[in-house]
């Protein structure tokens, strides 16, 4: 028998996203995004979602770990640890601090022409995302943002901009990072976040949903289609949070619950991989009498810019019962924070993903947010993490080398720490790369290497070989 292996360009990288990195929320131009209102939280305990920066409350994404001022330093750790890419997103706001602006700020413009540099400087192929929950606040104050369709246009403004900008730095894109959170509509955070609209505001929170996500489809579908005029060479791709969700038995109502669960999620990607919206959802709107407002050529638009490859978020999976809909499986532990842990279900997500689209697929989030304790010698012997990422790793190597997976590359999240998205805590860590900056805001912002550090630095050398 012949070993296989990853073809020789795979893109092995980390990823991570503007607002949750950079900080400097007020420097060079840069405008308050929704992620600027957004309080610290806990696991169990909401982050509040102010409706402007009100004093004395804590945002801690003002801040960071100041990666706006750190980013040389940083870079300089990411080539050590041999990346081939880096996904981060661009922060919409230093760019059109307000959103509906007609000129773009240059000092934003020239941060990540800085930042870009840097990487290309080490040969890091940089893996950019335009909207990753950080849209401008001012568009959510004005417009309603995503309810309005001038969003869109503002959005493509933005897109363009960035497009032309970078067309010789950047190759790789994604519109919307995990667009689908949004679905799950009953949490203010996700929908406030993707789209700046707090559903359970509505009268009708799903009717307004599905009008937004409209939006979002023809805003991806302009996108692409202005990155293919301005460079062809760019490739522009969508974003998934990718959580299978498997029957809890083999009870018939339970497959069929599952798959109808499944939906919620590949309806993103059946729109912007194939550029239609399939049967369930348009029968799901003529159930519920939904009118979803569409103007002449939108369905043209959407077959046209359908996306280039697929990228997707992995950290977890869930099973369903029919009557009790999600429930815990018996089968996987989970992490501290409750997301269930499991390593199959990457390679499962991949082949799904590749056998419905047929399209290459990228792992552009992958990760195990744990608590670190720093020894006194100042290491970290974060073995949890080494065995969470090994396992997820060996399956994905699979799904290649077995199953025959168009697979670009693989970013785990949050490699260097970083302030989480869903609780708005420093100490639920991802990174090979500590920051000692804590939930209560003290820490000098100082970076160490983990011991997952070496151990990741070896599996890139090796290609995957030594894990
Ligand atoms: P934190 C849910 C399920 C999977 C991924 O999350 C998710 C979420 C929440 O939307 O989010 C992604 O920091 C997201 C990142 C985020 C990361 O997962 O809460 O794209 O911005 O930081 C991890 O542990």
């Amino acid at each position: 028998m012949k070993e296989l292996t990853l073809p020789k360009d795979f893109l092995w990288g980390g990823a991570v996203a503007a607002h949750q990195v950079e900080g400097g929320w007020n420097k060079g131009g840069k405008g308050p995004s929704v992620c600027d209102v957004l309080t610290g939280g806990a696991h169990g305990v909401s982050r509040e979602i102010t409706e402007q920066v009100v004093a004395g409350k804590y945002y801690p994404n003002h801040e960071a770990v100041d990666f706006y001022s750190h980013y040389k330093e940083d870079i300089k750790l990411f080539a050590e640890l041999g990346f081939k890419c880096f996904r981060t997103s661009i922060a919409w706001t230093r760019i059109f601090p307000q959103g509906d602006e007609l000129q773009p700020n240059e000092e934003g413009l020239q941060f990540y022409d800085d930042m870009f540099d840097e990487l290309l400087k080490y040969n890091i192929e940089p893996v950019i995302t335009l909207s990753h929950f950080e849209m401008p606040l001012h568009l959510v104050q004005q417009y309603g943002g995503w309810t309005s369709r001038r969003v869109v246009d503002f959005f493509v403004r933005f897109a363009e901009v960035v497009f032309e900008r970078y067309k010789n730095k950047v190759k790789y894109w994604m519109t919307f990072n995990e667009i689908n959170n949004q679905r799950n509509w009953r949490v203010p955070l996700f929908g406030y976040c993707c789209s700046g609209v707090v559903f359970t505001d509505h009268d009708n929170p799903q009717e307004t949903m599905y009008q937004v996500l409209h939006h979002q489809f023809v805003a991806s579908a302009l996108a692409v289609k202005a990155a293919r005029r301005i460079n062809p060479e760019m490739q522009v791709g969508c974003m998934l949070a990718m959580s299978p969700v498997y029957p809890f038995s083999c009870k018939p109502e339970d497959v069929m619950s599952a798959q109808e669960v499944m939906r919620e999620r590949y309806l993103f990607t059946d729109v912007q991989m194939r550029g239609y919206y399939p049967s369930y959802v348009l029968k799901e709107w003529e159930h519920h009498g939904f009118t979803i407002n569409m103007e002449a050529g939108d369905e043209q638009l959407l077959r046209e810019g359908t996306c280039a490859y697929l990228g997707f978020s992995y950290y977890m999976s869930n099973a369903v019962k029919a009557e009790e809909g999600k429930i815990a499986n018996p089968h996987v532990k989970a992490s501290d924070w409750g997301w269930q842990i499991d390593p199959v279900g990457l390679r499962y997500a991949l082949c799904e993903l590749y056998e419905r689209y047929q399209k290459p697929l990228f792992i552009v989030e992958n990760g195990f947010g744990a608590y670190d304790k720093v020894e006194d010698d100042g290491s970290i012997n974060d073995d949890y993490r080494i065995d969470y990422l090994r396992a997820h790793i060996k399956e994905m190597i699979k799904a290649v080398t077995v199953d025959g997976v168009d697979l670009m590359g693989y970013t785990p999240w949050g490699c260097i720490d970083c302030v989480s998205f869903t609780t708005g805590q420093y100490s639920k860590r991802y990174g090979f790369i500590y920051v000692n900056k804590h939930d209560d805001g003290t820490g000098d912002m100082s970076r160490s290497r983990k011991k997952s550090f070496a151990w990741y630095q070896g599996v890139i050398a090796s290609n995957g070989e030594s894990l």
